[in-house]
């Protein structure tokens, strides 16, 4: 366990939608350097970039088409270094995205590895299809793998005659590390930026990189051949020599991506005899609402959200603790149903309850909210666009439907522009931006928040400022004292000490019977001798011995 972790809050960027500095309607680095005060004032020790790098935009940067340049939309290599000081006047680290399972299909080593007598040609992952037909026959594909974002994992390239691997979108060719030279390449991207003063990197679907064989593997989840390429031995052998070779000698933090991991996985990852990452971000409480698959919804029940987190937190020591990032619909819309400013502040104590590193997204400390699409015109998320697609044709859904099913659960939710003011466009950009703005800007923005001190972000301020000061928010072993769907009891302890949160869910005024010293509640009036909770309340309380006592 690395303690010193434990009390650190990361705040997450989304560049594209930040802020715009140049009225193009793009978010921008710029942008970014004139919200840094704002984003001092959060008191977060780090800031976590989605990528800036080079980039066609396929995935809004999750397709790097060159890794030693920033994409022209955000600004220039200069505008970085400005980043980097001026975070670092502010006390503030910078953590950059990683991508490095996969490249843009535009990167030079891609449009290269198409003669196949380049040594580039063995950089990607290359096969014939079953028939060796030189035509993209239906069912001709190398093996039975699918890709994350729908339909074969597999694309017929017309040039090579063969078919390229990618776990992601067509247009994200998946690197080849069995190949030493890819391996090399990596090491020196890695290098460039820490030379550059980052101080940590987010590492894009990092349990993806080993693949063990290129025969069919087995389905789980929604996709199929998992067993291949999901957190093998080979993935755990590169991420141990990078961090015993690149990461570990600079102290350079990583937080990895790791699609499908189990805690067994995650005890394997950040086990500190042989590390490999410093911490994971895990699914499993992101599919509480899921059956199956992602787009298809089932009730949320606060009992499965909560055992979840109970089993994370008591069965890995290092977690990376986050209810949001630029993939996942907005928490508050998502768990509850409609803005409700009690509710904000009560998954923001629920957040911060836990123990671990703590993420937040953009927009999350205002309590942003999904978007209300009405037309998918409105979508600009390819994963939602390849979806929709296989929905409507493979599957026949009718476009009505499948838009029901897509608008729910796009990605698009999370990456609105950042509310910033109640004025055109929530202040992000002068010019239309590249994706609309949630039509709730009026009441739910930075601006207002400020001045309201009873607000979601003076809250999130609060929680920020608790846990660097408070020792048993750090240290203390997490223990669930009680939950079922309408409320929890978790509690933390510490040297024979108790910090304890509870959490009503509902909507109704709950009886409270209680003798601790409450230290505050998500509402800030509050009066002493408290003997109720109010609806969507939440409660910090604090005692000193018999930690054994049920409540
Ligand atoms: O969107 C998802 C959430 O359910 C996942 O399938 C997601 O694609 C997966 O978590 C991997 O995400 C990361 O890599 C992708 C990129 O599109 C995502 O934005 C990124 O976070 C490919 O680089
Ligand atoms: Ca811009």
């Amino acid at each position: 366990m690395n303690e010193t972790l434990l009390n650190k809050v990361i705040y997450q960027i989304y560049p594209r939608s930040f802020m715009d500095s140049n009225n193009d309607g793009i978010g921008d680095i710029q942008g970014i350097i004139s919200k840094l005060d704002y984003i001092k004032t959060l008191e977060v020790d780090y800031i976590w970039l989605s990528p800036i790098y080079k980039s066609p935009n396929f995935d809004n940067g999750y397709d790097i088409s060159s890794y030693f340049e920033i994409n022209e939309e955000f600004g220039t290599m200069e505008d970085f270094h400005q980043l980097i000081e001026e975070s670092k006047k502010r006390d503030i680290k910078i953590i950059m995205d990683l991508v490095i399972n996969h490249t843009s299909w535009e990167h030079e080593w891609f449009k290269l590895s198409k003669d196949i007598n380049s040594k580039y040609h063995n950089y990607y992952i290359y096969k014939d299809g079953i028939n060796k037909s030189k035509k993209n026959i239906k069912g001709d594909v190398p093996n039975n793998w699918t890709s994350f974002f729908g339909g074969s994992a597999w694309e017929y390239d017309d040039i090579t005659s063969k078919y390229y691997l990618h776990l992601f979108a067509k247009e994200q060719p998946d690197l080849n590390y069995d190949n030493e030279e890819v391996y090399n390449e990596t090491v020196k991207v890695i290098k460039f930026w820490i030379d550059k003063g980052v101080s940590g990197f987010r590492c894009d679907v990092i349990n993806l990189l080993g693949k063990t064989d290129y025969s069919n593997g087995k389905f789980k989840g929604g996709l199929t051949g998992y067993d291949k390429y999901v957190s093998t031995h080979k993935s755990h052998k590169i991420l141990r020599r990078l961090q015993e070779e690149v990461f570990g000698p600079k102290k350079i933090l990583t937080i990895g991506e790791t699609v499908f991991s189990t805690v067994k996985d995650a005890n394997i990852f950040t086990n500190k005899k042989a590390l490999e990452l410093d911490m994971i971000f895990s699914f499993e409480h992101m599919e509480i609402d899921a059956i199956f698959l992602k787009w298809f919804h089932r009730k949320v029940r606060f009992k499965r959200l909560i055992n979840v987190l109970a089993k994370w937190q008591t069965e890995v020591k290092q977690n990376a603790i986050y209810f949001e990032n630029h993939d996942q619909p907005r928490s508050i819309s998502r768990w509850f149903k409609k803005y409700d400013e009690r509710q904000a502040k009560l998954l923001g104590l629920l957040l911060f309850s836990l123990k671990g590193t703590t993420f937040i997204y953009q927009g999350e400390e205002i309590g942003m909210t999904n978007y209300p699409f009405s037309t998918f015109d409105e979508i600009r998320d390819i994963e939602s666009k390849n979806v929709y697609e296989i929905l409507t044709k493979n599957f026949k859904v009718p476009k009505k439907s499948a838009f029901k099913i897509i608008k729910k659960v796009s990605r698009d939710n999370a990456r609105t522009p950042m509310q910033w003011e109640n004025e055109l466009n929530a202040s992000f950009s002068g010019a239309e931006p590249w994706i609309n703005v949630n039509k709730n800007l009026s009441y739910i923005n930075v601006l207002n928040e400020i001045n309201d001190s009873n607000s979601t972000l003076n809250f999130y301020k609060k929680l920020i400022k608790f846990k660097h000061e408070n020792n048993i928010l750090k240290y203390g072993d997490f223990r669930l004292n009680k939950v079922n769907n309408k409320y929890a009891i978790i509690e933390r302890i510490y040297q024979n000490k108790v910090l304890g949160f509870i959490f009503n869910f509902t909507g109704k005024k709950t009886k409270l019977v209680l003798d601790f010293d409450i230290l505050f509640t998500t509402n800030s009036s509050l009066k002493e001798n408290k003997n109720f909770l109010l609806p969507y309340e939440g409660l910090v309380y604090q005692r000193k011995k018999n930690i054994n006592d049920e409540i």
